[in-house]
């Protein structure tokens, strides 16, 4: 039997869908699973996701460098926020990382007990793509949205999967097929195409355009972020 892909548009959704024996790619364009892309191509051993922020911090006393945001922001007292930028540092190289977002690192929980789970982001796409046209379960792309709420630019990822895995992998339901329509109609400038999007005014507020088109170009890096024993690695390291 073929495997097939389907798309979750958002967490709140996640009850319509079985993860176990499942490939599942999670994903939040901006920012969390770009940042976690980059982190670990450039030399950060891992990952610890955390879904509850009181849980981030305590992994502080157990030499973790806390990292992540709430609404956009970096949290209080925590050492890192959510820019892909903050994560380019040699002095970060071989630390340990315990990561919470809004919505990224809750997708990741609402994963948990599916056979894989990957973290995808633009910036590794064509490594997500190459990594899942070797499987031979049926994948489910799980996009993290805002509060519950569907967005465009984690459609826009799903879709781009979709695209590229369309002559080996068929979608199961009508959401892949939204999901690539979308990105074919984006991709040609995808950060035009997101100018309307809700999470890209949110995140202009703040002032950290440059970060939107950082995690929207494709392919900038050749890392698989993997969980494994609830620590996100390096395939390519581990
Ligand atoms: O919600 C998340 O996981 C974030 O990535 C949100 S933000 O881009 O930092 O606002």
């Amino acid at each position: 039997m073929k495997a097939t892909i389907d798309v979750c548009l958002s967490p709140e959704l996640m009850h319509l869908y079985d993860v176990q024996g499942k490939v599942v790619v999670v994903v939040d364009i901006l920012r969390a699973t770009s940042c976690m892309t980059t982190a670990l191509a450039h030399g950060i051993e891992h990952i610890q996701p955390f879904a509850k922020l009181e849980e981030c911090l305590q992994a502080k006393h157990n030499g973790y460098f806390t990292a992540g945001e709430r609404d956009g922001k970096k949290v209080e007292g925590f050492d890192l926020g959510n820019s892909p930028f903050e994560y380019m540092v040699p002095a970060l190289q071989g630390k340990k990382i315990a990561f919470t977002t809004t919505n990224g690192t809750q997708a990741i929980a609402k994963s948990k007990g599916a056979d894989t789970i990957i973290i995808g982001s633009f910036l590794n796409l064509e490594t997500v793509v190459n990594y899942l046209r070797q499987q031979t379960k049926n994948i489910l792309v799980v996009c993290a949205g805002w509060k519950g709420k569907v967005n465009l630019e984690d459609t826009l990822f799903a879709g781009a999967v979709v695209e590229l895995l369309k002559d080996q992998i068929k979608p199961d339901c009508d959401a892949p097929l939204m999901a690539q329509r979308l990105y074919l109609d984006a991709k040609e400038d995808m950060v035009a195409y997101l100018q309307q999007s809700s999470h890209v005014k949110r995140l202009a507020r703040l002032n950290i355009h440059k970060d939107i088109v950082f995690c929207l170009t494709p392919n900038q890096y050749q890392v698989l972020p993997i969980m494994q024993k609830g620590l996100l690695v390096d395939l390519h390291r581990s």
